[in-house]
């Protein structure tokens, strides 16, 4: 509110002084050489702004490099977070080679070649060279780019499913996630948003045998080093499941089943006690300490893997989260064995 507020005085203000100006031009007599054609001084002026300005532009680019890297994401959690990262780094240090270099050579040339007396501008057509030069680079570039894309693409998407895939259904709705294990058959048994009655919040078919072992939670447990394949489904709008230390997100679609996969590397306990998340940690417990808006419990964070929207679905959108505890395989078999089945569920209804 108060940044708005400071907006609004400074555009004011400027708005102020602009009137004024034209007000003071009025009040002066006229100005013979107060033409609309650029004189020399003008070009001058604004060539070397010009220059100025290509200056200021990388400040600021190296500002926001350095001042903004706070909020990078640490290593990756999962198996093919560093395919992914590392292709996104390539894109990115090829995208600033190029935009580092035309940028300087458009300013310099503004620069280089402002208006001057006397100087007549070269009718130059067209070069058939150049032109040849400078569409086949970025042709060679791109396609570089987008066959290795579209490697790791399918590298990161299928996933095949073996005897150790778990196969664990991501449902929402308006604005809460649900986790679905198939339980002891491997199967998740069958589900229909038509079928959605009292207990049986995921529209579970009762009659169908795959889905009495299933095991609904509200927080997913993940065992590390394990493949993992989600099939999400939506009971309302589109949503999109967002995975940001897992490096994932898929789009969750009312009406289909979308499907990806990943394999956990970091436990959660693992994570916490990594040099990255100590160090932010302590920054944000500082800031808690001192803000008076932040009372009991919240004064003292702990790091947790959450599954976030990233679609924005309604009112509620920025709360709709689920915790993801990765951890060993024992820890994980241990927190499964004492959840609730289906069936249990609905005897108990
Ligand atoms: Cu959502």
């Amino acid at each position: 509110m108060t940044a708005l507020l400071i907006i609004i005085v400074v555009a004011l203000l400027g708005i102020t002084f602009w009137q004024l100006s034209k007000i003071f031009k009025l009040s002066k007599p006229i100005d013979s050489n107060d033409t609309q054609i650029a004189d020399n001084k003008d070009n001058q002026n604004q060539g070397k702004i010009f220059l100025a300005f290509i200056v200021f532009l990388y400040g600021l680019m190296i500002y926001s490099f350095w001042n903004l890297s706070k909020f990078y994401l640490p290593e990756a959690s999962s198996e093919h977070g560093s395919e992914y990262d590392q292709l996104f780094f390539i894109s990115l240090a090829i995208i600033m080679f190029v935009q580092v270099i035309t940028q300087f050579l458009l300013h310099w040339f503004s620069y280089k070649y402002r208006g001057k007396e006397g100087r007549k501008a070269l009718f130059y057509a067209d070069n058939d060279k150049l032109e040849f030069i400078w569409t086949i680079i970025p042709v060679i570039v791109l396609s570089g780019l987008i066959i290795y894309g579209l490697f790791g693409w399918s590298e990161i998407m299928n996933v095949e499913e073996t005897d150790d895939t778990l196969v664990i259904e991501i449902y929402a709705y308006q604005f809460d996630w649900r986790a679905r294990y198939s339980g002891e058959d491997g199967t998740l048994g069958e589900a229909n948003v038509r079928l959605i009655e009292g207990v049986n919040q995921l529209g579970l078919n009762e009659n169908d045998p795959y889905s009495q072992d299933d095991i609904i939670v509200n927080e997913l447990h993940l065992p590390k080093d394990r493949p993992v394949l989600f099939k999400f489904r939506s009971q309302d709008v589109l949503h999109s499941a967002y995975f940001p230390f897992f490096r994932s997100q898929m789009n969750v679609v009312p009406g289909m089943v979308t499907q990806f996969g990943f394999t956990p590397t970091t436990t959660s306990k693992e994570i916490r006690n990594s040099e990255y998340m100590i160090d932010k940690v302590k920054r944000i417990n500082e800031i808690r300490k001192n803000d008076d808006n932040v009372s009991g419990d919240d004064k003292t964070y702990e790091f947790e893997y959450y599954l976030l929207c990233n679609k924005i679905c309604g009112t509620s959108h920025y709360n709709m989260q689920m915790k993801i505890v990765v951890e060993t395989e024992e820890e994980y078999q241990k927190w499964i064995s004492e959840q609730q089945t289906f069936k249990e569920l609905t005897a108990q209804n």
